[in-house]
């Protein structure tokens, strides 16, 4: 298949934030919106529970089977990494890529649990390597406004005191420094769909079009 115009690459821009706080919704108008304006565009998502590693996934999720933290760590990174040449592939065919979570939730997800032996630095080690995003829209709510919106359902992290520690390591990257912290663009999530979908907009719109116009280095 044949981008519609010759370009020299796509963008990869990645929306992360907690759970429920519109990611899904958001990266569908923002397919649409680039669609529309004639951006060769596809979504894509982690974790991507079709292969057998994402269905292994979507079972710890749903709490049907247990397993050591350090291995579905593991597991979740690999899930990115069983995609990494396509996402390579397509943005060189000059395909944006809008992905609904990262290996920025990869990190704080793991490193949310508190465990000795499994700091952020160790949850950010086998993540090295991956396709780096152009830009990450974060999309920034407060827990107690994510429960509001339907409340949560049985997933395994889908309790308001991870939430809360999540969201803390998630700002935290940003006062970091290093490759993350220059990543990450924050959204105020808060507010309604066509305002969060206005402010990724006024971001992501400069983005693909310095890229699509050459300005960006090649990944
Ligand atoms: N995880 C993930 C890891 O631990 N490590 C990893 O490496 C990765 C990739 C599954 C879990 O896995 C963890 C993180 C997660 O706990 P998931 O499948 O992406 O991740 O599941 P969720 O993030 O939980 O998906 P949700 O569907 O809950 O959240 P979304 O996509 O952020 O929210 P969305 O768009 O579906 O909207 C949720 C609800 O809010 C409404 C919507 O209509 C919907 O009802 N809504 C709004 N309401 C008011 N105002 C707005 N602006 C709204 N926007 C949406
Ligand atoms: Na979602």
């Amino acid at each position: 298949q044949e981008p519609a115009k010759p370009v020299s690459r796509g963008a990869f821009i990645v929306v992360e934030g907690l759970d429920r706080a519109g990611k899904s919704t958001q990266v569908k108008k923002l397919c649409d919106r680039l669609y529309a304006e004639g951006h060769n565009v596809k979504a894509i998502g982690f974790p991507d529970r079709t292969s057998p590693i994402g269905k292994m996934i979507s079972s710890y999720l749903k709490c049907q089977t247990e397993m050591d933290d350090h291995a579905i760590h593991l597991l979740f990174t690999t899930n990115r990494w069983e995609k990494a040449q396509w996402v390579k592939d397509q943005i060189a065919h000059g395909y944006t890529l809008i992905c609904d979570r990262y290996y920025y939730s990869g990190i704080v997800y793991s490193a949310a649990k508190r465990l000795p032996s499994l700091s952020l630095a160790w949850a950010r080690q086998p993540e090295v390597g991956l396709p780096r995003p152009d830009r990450v829209m974060f999309l920034d709510l407060d827990p107690e406004a994510a429960v509001k919106r339907g409340g949560y359902g049985d997933e395994k992290y889908e309790k308001r005191e991870m939430q809360e520690r999540v969201r803390a390591l998630f700002l935290g990257l940003l006062g970091r420094g290093g490759e993350e912290s220059s990543d990450l663009f924050v959204v105020d999530a808060g507010v309604g769909v066509e305002d969060v979908a206005g402010s990724i907009w006024g971001e992501v719109g400069k983005v693909v079009n310095a890229v699509e116009g050459g300005k960006w280095l090649e990944l």
